[in-house]
């Protein structure tokens, strides 16, 4: 089976923040995944939806063998264990795992788009991810992380907390 390079964002505004980011990465890794590069932890205003708690946002690059449903899968049923609960969209939540790239794959099925629909809007993905994948090249945009950084109106407004 072949091995994929992919990218994961993770976000959490409920709880010990920092604590649910490190039980992710800790349950992601037992899961089989192989966790390569992680991020520093950003503080971010939210976004999308304002009137909701500050987040703690962070990316990893991982290697997986799982084809990106069964990805999603595993990834939706490590929210559930972490004790995400469904709520409002794009509201708070103890834990978010979203695929921001799988390889250079492009996949476009309602339940799951990669590379992320709104990766490039969103100053709590590209930070971090800039930090462990500044070029790597959207392979719909083509443009790299560090230049749709650039790009982002309003950018880097996050601020480093911590590392985990
Ligand atoms: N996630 C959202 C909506 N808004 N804002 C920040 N700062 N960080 C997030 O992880 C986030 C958000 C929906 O997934
Ligand atoms: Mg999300
Ligand atoms: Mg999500």
């Amino acid at each position: 089976m072949s091995d994929h390079k992919v990218f994961l964002a993770l976000g959490s505004n409920l709880g010990n923040r920092l604590e649910m980011l490190k039980r992710t990465v800790s349950k992601l890794r037992a899961l089989g995944l192989s966790i390569e590069a992680k991020s520093r932890v950003w503080e971010t205003e939210p976004w999308g939806v304002t009137d909701q708690p500050l987040f703690l946002n962070m990316c990893v690059a991982a290697r997986t063998e799982l084809e990106p449903v069964e990805l999603l899968t595993l990834l939706k049923s490590t929210e559930s264990e972490m004790g995400r609960t469904a709520g409002r969209h794009w509201g708070p939540r103890e834990i978010d795992i979203d695929i921001i790239f799988y390889d250079d794959v492009v996949f476009c099925e309602e339940k799951l788009q990669i590379p992320h629909r709104y990766m490039q809007e969103r100053d709590f993905v590209l930070l971090p991810l800039s930090e462990i994948a500044p070029d790597m090249v959207h392979p719909l945009l083509g443009k790299s992380v560090r230049r749709l950084l650039e790009e982002l109106e309003g950018a880097k407004s996050g601020t480093w907390i911590s590392e985990i």
